[in-house]
Parts: structure tokens; sequence; C-alpha cells
């Protein structure tokens, strides 16, 4: 006989996997989360998870996919329970989740959920909805006209798609309703994220209703957060060692490193989970640790992802292993650290070597072109805001030229053999314009520092930043990516491990 897998409901696991530590039906829904993708499942889901078993409440939390519904077709039919996997080289553990209830597909039910936005009992809402979602201009701190989601919410306020029309049309309904507002949380990697989706939304809705706007910026707290946890996307092999983990089908299985973080600004002034028992940190200030995290990890990241993609490396761990540019990594992360604060509590070279053993597990297989994509919207706090200050200080700009060289020939569209590939980017036909009459390096980084509201101007004017990058770049178009890489481990013996470099 065959054994067939049960379509259980994860409520009675057979396997080794742990279950809630409390009984999520007894829990109502207090959070509304946009943007439910496997890093929300993998980190504030988990310590949403904590939170409820430690300290209760109804706190569990409504999941929001605001353009697909595949996570609702999966994750609902379940009850909203999952199996989250840790792996690392000691193997895979698995814990099944209870602190979603369930995930709206916003395009199939807007109404339902406007109803749950505006529900006096939700007192949160968290996002993940990746930097290109909000159509928020850095430069200006306003709603951007151009941006699609902006320009469809703008002219249809009472029907809105995207985050900022969403966001304002729920704070209007829970105005005229006479309910108090909810917390907003920002979870997306960009620099004071509370700041700037506060700056989103409250210009957004001054362009329609002047009032509500200020009835916003006084009432409505944006507290800022800095998450962090790797999380590839799932596979065919997630779901199938959830299977085997739990006994159970799991169509919404994700898997995740065991290292996770999660530092908060405590402003809620309509209560919040007891997020610090899943280890959450409530800080006065993010800053200092969002600017560690995403000039750190986040740049070096970005830097691997080019280089490693452009070199044939499928996953991350690939860069860093045998025959890897570990050294590169190290020294992209010393130069990086030279550019932060002291972070009382934090030693900057155990967070880099931290950082270099994460990107190492082997046990996650996470794509260098996952990382690669939307460049333009990344670059700008993870490599450039560090480069203008290394600059100003007449310090080495070599890993942040050798850094910005690499996106630039990932621009090109092509490896070396010539095998096309697609960038993944939001201005993606803006690059290939910008880059299709060009030939010389020189020439192809002035274009792509001219395109518009995206380099510095204090990079954009500096010949010795300008020449740094355009020769990184004339050495890989003309020896390879792989010589390039070469050329800079030569010049960097002396920086081969993440613990040897000092500020
Ligand atoms: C990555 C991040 O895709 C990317 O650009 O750098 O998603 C990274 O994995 C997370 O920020 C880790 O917390």
């Amino acid at each position: 006989m065959t054994h067939r897998p049960r379509l259980s409901l994860l409520t009675d696991v057979v396997g080794p996997a742990s279950r809630p530590a409390y009984d999520p039906g007894r829990h109502g829904c207090g959070i509304v989360h946009l943007g439910a993708g496997a890093f929300h499942r993998a980190h504030q889901a988990d310590y949403t998870d904590a939170a409820l078993a430690a300290g209760g409440g109804d706190w569990r939390i409504v999941g929001v996919s605001l353009r697909g519904h595949e996570v609702a077709d999966a994750l609902n039919p379940q009850h909203g329970l999952y199996t989250l996997i840790e792996r690392d080289a000691a193997g895979a553990r698995a814990k099944v989740i209870g602190s979603i209830e369930r995930i709206v597909a916003a395009s199939r039910e807007p109404a339902a959920l406007m109803r749950q936005l505006a529900a006096p009992a939700t007192r949160i809402v968290t996002m993940t909805v990746t930097e290109k979602a909000y159509g928020i201009d850095r430069a200006t701190m306003t709603a951007d006209p151009d941006h699609p989601a902006v320009a469809a919410d703008l002219a249809k306020p009472a029907q809105p798609t995207g985050v900022l029309g969403v966001l304002t049309e729920a704070l209007r309904l829970r105005r005229a309703a006479g309910a108090e507002p909810f917390t907003v949380l920002c979870c997306d990697n960009l620099p004071d994220n509370g700041g700037f989706v506060r700056a989103g939304v409250i210009d957004f809705a001054r362009r329609s209703d002047p009032a509500l706007a200020e009835w916003i910026a006084a009432n409505v707290a944006f507290p800022s957060s800095m998450v962090d946890r790797i999380t590839p996307a799932s596979t065919q092999r997630t779901l199938d060692d959830a299977l085997q983990l739990t006994g159970c089908v799991d169509r919404a299985a994700v898997e995740t490193e065991p290292f996770r973080q999660w530092v908060i600004e405590d402003q809620f002034p309509s209560g919040r989970p007891a997020w610090e028992a899943g280890g959450a940190l409530f800080v006065d200030d993010v800053h200092p640790y969002e600017t560690m995290k995403l000039r750190m990890l986040n740049g070096s990241h970005s830097m691997l992802a080019y280089a490693g993609f452009l070199t044939g490396r499928r996953y991350v761990r690939d860069t860093v292993g045998q025959n890897g540019f570990r050294a590169l990594i190290a020294r992209h992360l010393g130069a990086a650290a030279s550019t932060l604060q002291p972070l009382p509590g934090i030693g900057l070279d155990a967070y880099a070597a931290d950082v270099l053993a994460r990107f190492a597990n082997p046990a996650i297989a996470h794509e260098t072109r996952q990382i690669a994509m939307d460049g333009t919207e990344k670059l700008p706090q993870r490599l450039l805001a560090p480069a203008v200050e290394l600059l100003a200080k007449g310090a080495d700009i070599r890993p942040f030229a050798f850094a910005v060289a690499a996106w630039m020939r990932y621009c090109l569209g092509r490896f070396d053999d010539g095998a096309a590939y697609a960038l993944n980017d939001p201005r993606e036909a803006e690059i290939a314009k910008a880059v299709s009459s060009v030939r010389t390096p020189s020439d192809i980084g002035r274009a792509l520092h001219d395109l518009p509201r995206l380099f510095p101007e204090r990079l954009r004017s500096d010949p010795q930043w300008l020449d740094a990058v355009s020769s990184q770049l004339e050495l890989m178009l003309a020896n390879g990516m792989n010589a390039a890489i070469a050329s800079e481990l030569a010049g960097s013996s002396d920086h081969g491990d993440a613990t040897s470099f000092r500020r």
C-alpha cells in the first residue's frame, strides 16, 4: 500500500516539528500585514508567534497580498498554519506557526481588506512590500505621482491598490468613524523607514484631503524598525522537507536561517504584542542599527550578488565558500563598518564575522539573482550613501567603486559569453536605453550616473569617484568579472579575514 500524506491542517503534526505553544483560535486579530511573502512568514509572524505564546493577547495577523493570490490560495485552506524550517550545517528544524489567521488577496476582495483595516480591533498595520512598492521620492519625501500605484490611487482614492493609497483610505475611514488610528510599522530595508512612510502617507493624503493629512500628522505613530533574517524563496524542496518534518502537506512552508533580528522604536500608542519574547529589541533610535545592517549586510550582499551572478555563482554560499571571494566580501564589510558610529553592545568586527558566516551557511540556497534584482531601489542606501561619506573623508573608496561597477556591469544584461539575462529592476527600460548607444566604460559609467534621481550629486561630479568606477568597469569588460575579482583580491590580501579589519 502506498503511503499517502495527509492533507491535514497542521493541527496534528506527526513529525518532529513543534506546534504553537498556544491555541491560535483563542486569539483575535490585532495586526494587518501588507505583503505576506516568505520574509514576513519567516520573520514578523515568527516573532508574533513567540509573543502570543509568551504574552497572549489578540494579536494574530491578517496577512494581505496587494497583488497576487497564491499565498491566500495556499495558506487559507490550511487555516493560516504553515511550517517554518530553519536550516544550517547541523540540519533542519521545523515549527508550525500559528500567528497568521488568514490572507486577504486584495485584488479579489478589496472590500474585505478595507473592512479589516477599518475594524477597531486592528491596532497595528505592518508591512514588507519591497522598496519599489512605496512610490515615495526620497529626495523630496513626497508621494511620486509618476509611480503606477500612486497615480492609480490618486485617481481613485476610495478604491486604493497601492501602499500609500490603502493606508490613507483606511485612516480616512477610521477618522470618519471616530475610531483610534492604527500604528504603522514599516519592515522594509529602507533607512528611517518609519519617517519615510509617514512622509509619503501625509503627502498622499494632503493631495485629496488636507484635514486628513493634518490628523494623520498629529495622531498616527510610524515607528521605524530594522529587520533581518536571510530568507530564500521557497522551492519544492522546502515543501518536501515540510512534509517530512510535519507529516502534513504544506503548500505555504518557508525556510530560513537560524539567525533573526528585529530592532524597533517603541512607539505603539494602541499597544503591541510582546515581541521581545521572540528576542526583538526595543530602542529609542533605530537609526544606528539600520545603518549598520543596510551598509554591512545588505551592501555586501548586493556587491556579492552582482559579482557572483556574473561569474555564474548561483547561490550566495558559493561566493563565500571554496574558491569564493570571501576576502572581497570581508573587505567590503570593513569599508562599510568604517562609515558607522560605534553601537553600544555590538562589536562591528564580530558583526562582520557573523554576516560572513551567515552568507556561508551551506544549507541556505539563496540565489544571487534574487538579491541582484531592483538595484536602483537598493543602491542608494546600501552603497551610494556610504561612498559619499568616505569620499568626503578622503578615505579609500575602492570597495564601493568596485561594487557600483559590478552593478553597472550587471546593467548591461549579458554575461561575458554574450548570453542575455533579465535585470528585474523597475527602471530596466530606462537602464537599457541609457546604455544602448554607449560603448566605452567611461561612457557607460556616465550614462548610468546620469539616470535621474539615483546617484547623489557628490558622486556624479567627483572625478576621483568617476575614474575609480570606470576603471573597475573597464577591467570587468576587458578581462571578465573573474579577472576583475582576482585583481581586487590581489590588491586586498591584507583583508583576508572579516575579523582582521580595524576601524
Ligand atoms: C537581500 C535582503 O534581497 C536582498 O536584497 O539583501 O533581502 C536580505 O537577505 C535581508 O535583508 C536579510 O535580512
